[in-house]
């Protein structure tokens, strides 16, 4: 099969890439050097190159086409909009139909409580809202002097100003002058990397949550306005909490009165075979952050799912926050058209009950391949955490990330996309996968950490730092 159509030869497009594109959290030198993949079709749960490779994409995109590749009804929603009412804002006293009928719709979706919607065009914005509006809110409530907002090591809650001081990335707060003031973060529920010797998962995840109880105390509860989390950290390298962990947190919350931000951007709309993450793991957030899921990537759409009582406290005062494309109408129009499928279809319901058991039955067994230390799987989102001795849970000698780049190389090689996070593989599939593509996606996983393992002990990299 051959996806190579109505596109110029692929050298000549990687020569225009080098010379005038710059990417995302991209080494530009070093692409320069390879040239660029050309992504020029996809189909369910399958892209196809420049080259004409047919590759599964085991990443959705960035972990957002939940409802697969190929949907036309989704085309032909965004073609019907354009041109019925490409544009239209919401500023200024002004809505229009498909708006008004998503966030109707999202607020009966949403966990109980939270019923008002304020849009983005993606995650990191609809982050930047959630800084302004938690000010905000306890401004109106008489305690402006509440603006800390409390966020974890290795979060990641987008790439702007804002949402990336909340992230706990480090890389990335050591460029462009990171994190901005009143944010500050506490450790990140990850057993694997922070555990003591001997220390329990329970027992640890406890101990990750009560960090936050401790950080409260040493800033002052009076000086805090939210807590920030993502329910499993995402690009941390799918960081699936212990169960003691959001209990904890959320009985934090509560007792000093802050406001608790659930990130659902990766976790929303299916991803952990349900809804959202935050009803995987019993939370009660104040604030929802969504993006990614909504649309499944179709359009960029984002935004906040904001309680009532939010809601009334801000209704007397005009918010000083908006951008151009909230609730853009072509948008909204392909994420309803998304959440009629997701619905109709039962999707979430398939991962819940049969493709996501079986997904974490068939991923479990690789924790027996000698690289694999620990696998991580929620829904239908995974990793498996390479080491060079399990038994002591050590980490390679080289440089982090080395050995993880060999395994995403020898993903593609192998055909199929897996995302490397430091020395973790991770998957975040299509949520449409049928069993016999999972049974597919673990002979391509298991390959690659085969083909891995052989190239780090031709590199005589298998040594513990
Ligand atoms: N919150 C979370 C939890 C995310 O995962 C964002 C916010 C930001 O969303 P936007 O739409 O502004 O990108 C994200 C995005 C990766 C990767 O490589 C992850 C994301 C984005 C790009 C790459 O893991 N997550």
């Amino acid at each position: 099969m051959t996806g190579a159509r109505n596109h110029p030869p692929t050298g000549s497009m990687q020569a225009a890439d080098a010379a005038h594109h710059l990417h995302p959290f991209t080494h530009h030198r070093e692409l320069a050097g390879k040239g660029v993949r050309v992504i020029t079709r996809a189909e369910g749960a399958w892209i196809f190159d420049s080259e004409g490779n047919r590759i599964l994409d085991a990443m959705a995109g960035l972990w957002c086409v939940n409802i697969g590749y190929g949907r036309h009804e989704l085309a032909d929603a965004a073609a019907r909009q354009m041109r019925e009412l490409p544009y239209y804002n919401t500023f200024f006293q002004s809505a229009h139909p498909p708006v008004i009928a998503l966030a109707e719709k999202l607020a009966q979706r949403a966990p109980d409580g939270l019923d008002h919607v304020f849009f983005a065009t993606g995650g990191s914005d609809a982050n930047d809202t959630n800084i302004r509006l938690v000010r905000h809110y306890w401004a109106r409530k008489g305690e402006p002097q509440r603006r800390i907002i409390i966020s974890r090591h290795n979060a990641y809650h987008g790439s702007t100003m804002g949402a990336a001081s909340l992230g706990g990335m480090a890389p990335m707060h050591g460029q462009g002058g990171l994190p901005i003031a009143d944010i500050v973060h506490i450790m990140q529920p990850h057993w694997w990397a922070e555990a003591e010797e001997g220390e329990g998962r329970e027992e640890f995840g406890l101990r990750a949550a009560r960090a936050l109880e401790a950080e409260i105390e040493r800033l002052g509860p009076e000086n805090v306005a939210a807590f920030i989390g993502e329910p499993v950290q995402g690009a941390g390298a799918v960081i699936v909490p212990p169960e003691s962990y959001w209990p904890e947190i959320q009985r934090i919350c509560r007792r000093y009165g802050i406001l608790l931000i659930a990130d659902e951007v990766i976790t929303g709309f299916g991803r952990t075979g349900r809804w959202w993450g935050s009803e995987s793991f019993g939370i009660a957030p104040d604030i929802m952050t969504i993006a990614k899921g909504l649309s499944s990537g179709y359009a960029p759409i984002g935004g906040s799912i904001v309680s009532r009582e939010i809601a009334e406290t801000i209704a007397d005062e005009e918010f000083f926050h908006g951008y151009t494309y909230s609730g853009h109408p072509v948008s909204a129009a392909v994420a309803l058209e998304n959440l009629r499928i997701l619905e109709e279809e039962g999707i979430i319901d398939r991962v819940r009950e049969e493709t996501g058991p079986y997904l974490a039955e068939r991923w479990r067994e690789l924790m027996d391949h000698p690289l694999v230390g620990e696998v991580r799987i929620r829904g239908f989102m995974a990793a498996v955490q390479l080491t060079p001795d399990k038994a002591r849970r050590a980490s390679f000698a080289a440089p982090t990330g080395t050995v993880g780049l060999i395994g995403r190389e020898k993903a593609i090689a192998n055909g199929i996309v897996m995302r490397h996070i430091g020395d973790s593989l991770v998957i975040s599939p299509p949520l449409i996968l049928s069993r016999e593509e999972i049974d597919l996606m673990i002979a391509l996983a298991r390959r690659t950490l085969d083909d891995t393992l052989a190239e780090v002990r031709a590199q005589g990299l298998m040594e513990a730092g």
